[in-house]
């Protein structure tokens, strides 16, 4: 029996990708191909989809020209680039990658909250330019004593907030929507008062239409000139003309940055800001975290083509679906 047609818009890690390649006949829509043209070509035959990858967003317009598809298998825990929408009006299963990358991304967190306010990228091209040998090393801000807050208290959220609990600050407060019940921790139903309340702001919620532009000008100005802006979420979740503008200014202390509206080519006007940390969102970037992430792919692929429950469907989506064996 020929392996059912899938979709990939994306390469997995090497073990997933091999698993991938044994169970079905993969159709690459990514570079060097085109998206478009390969899901125009074969889309029509293809049950099963793997999205998550550098071809874009799997829009309304994509879906349509995949008229048998039955799953979504996203390499990643966010899935707003997929039109959650229309899969759920279609009856599509979308499955993602909870949990397994959550101690990843908290301690890229932790590293990127920690170079932002330490400056040590700052220092290390301080040391490799020979200024040491003339100049005293520059101080930095502190993260000792700080309050902090988290904007999102989901699995990373909580994760951040259980390093954090290692570290000697004033205090760590946290915003959502809906307080989450036996945290220990200070819930601020109000962003923009926490914005005020404290010296740094970690943002880790999901992309997509509710939390569009969440952290507003107000947000970043309420957090101050000695504030410092953490965002390891989305960059849709950020007014980023603003942050740029307050960082350039100086109305905004400094920001570390996971993440940016236009991946992979950020706005450039980033590339001149001093007091910004820039990385090129490898939250879950390690080799053994991504394994991880893609074996779950392959196990929800696998779930579904076989007839079984997938195991982590994304909430939109019925939970008690099954595939068709
Ligand atoms: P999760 O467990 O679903 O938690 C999401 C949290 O966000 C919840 O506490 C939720 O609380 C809160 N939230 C949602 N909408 C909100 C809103 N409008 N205002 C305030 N809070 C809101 O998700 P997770 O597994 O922690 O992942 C969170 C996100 O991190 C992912 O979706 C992804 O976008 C991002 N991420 C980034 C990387 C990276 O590489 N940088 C890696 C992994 C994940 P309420 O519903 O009560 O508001
Ligand atoms: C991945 C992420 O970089 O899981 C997520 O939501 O943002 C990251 O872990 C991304 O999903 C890989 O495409």
């Amino acid at each position: 029996m020929t392996n059912p047609a899938l979709i990939s818009f994306g390469l997995l890690p090497p073990q997933a990708e091999v698993a991938l390649q044994t169970h079905f006949t993969v159709h690459r829509a990514y570079a060097p191909d085109n998206p478009d043209e390969v899901i125009a070509r074969i889309g029509a035959s293809c049950r099963f989809a793997m999205a998550g990858g550098a071809a874009g967003p799997l829009t309304a317009a994509r879906l349509a020209l995949l008229p048998a598809l039955e799953i979504v298998a996203n390499f990643g825990v966010g899935y707003d680039a997929i039109d959650v929408a229309t899969c759920v009006d279609r009856g599509i299963m979308i499955t993602n990658t909870p949990s397994v990358l959550d101690d990843e991304v908290a301690d890229t967190t932790i590293g990127l909250l920690l170079a932002t306010i330490r400056r040590f990228p700052m220092l290390d091209r301080f040391i490799r330019s020979g200024a040491w040998a003339n100049t005293k090393a520059p101080w930095t801000a502190t993260l000792v004593g700080k309050r902090v807050g988290i904007v999102g208290m989901g699995r990373i959220g909580q994760a951040i907030a259980r390093r954090l609990s290692g570290f000697t600050l004033a205090e760590v407060a946290y915003h959502t929507r809906r307080p989450v019940a036996g945290l220990g921790i200070r819930h601020q139903p109000d962003l923009v008062s926490l914005a005020r309340e404290v010296d740094v702001l970690i943002v880790i919620v999901p992309g997509g239409p509710e939390t569009n532009g969440l952290i507003t000008r107000e947000v970043l100005e309420a957090l101050g000139p000695t504030g410092c802006f953490i965002n390891v979420a989305r960059g849709s979740v950020v007014d980023e003309p603003a942050l740029l503008e307050l960082l350039q200014t100086g109305k905004l202390g400094m920001a570390g940055l996971d993440v940016f509206l236009n991946e992979p080519r950020p706005d450039p006007r980033f590339f001149e800001i001093e007091n910004a940390v820039l990385l090129p969102h490898v939250g879950s970037a390690t080799h053994e975290t991504r394994e991880r992430m893609g074996a779950l792919v392959i196990e929800n692929l696998l779930a579904w083509k076989d007839g079984r429950p997938v195991l982590t469907p994304v909430p939109e989506t019925p939970q008690s679906s099954i595939g068709a064996a």
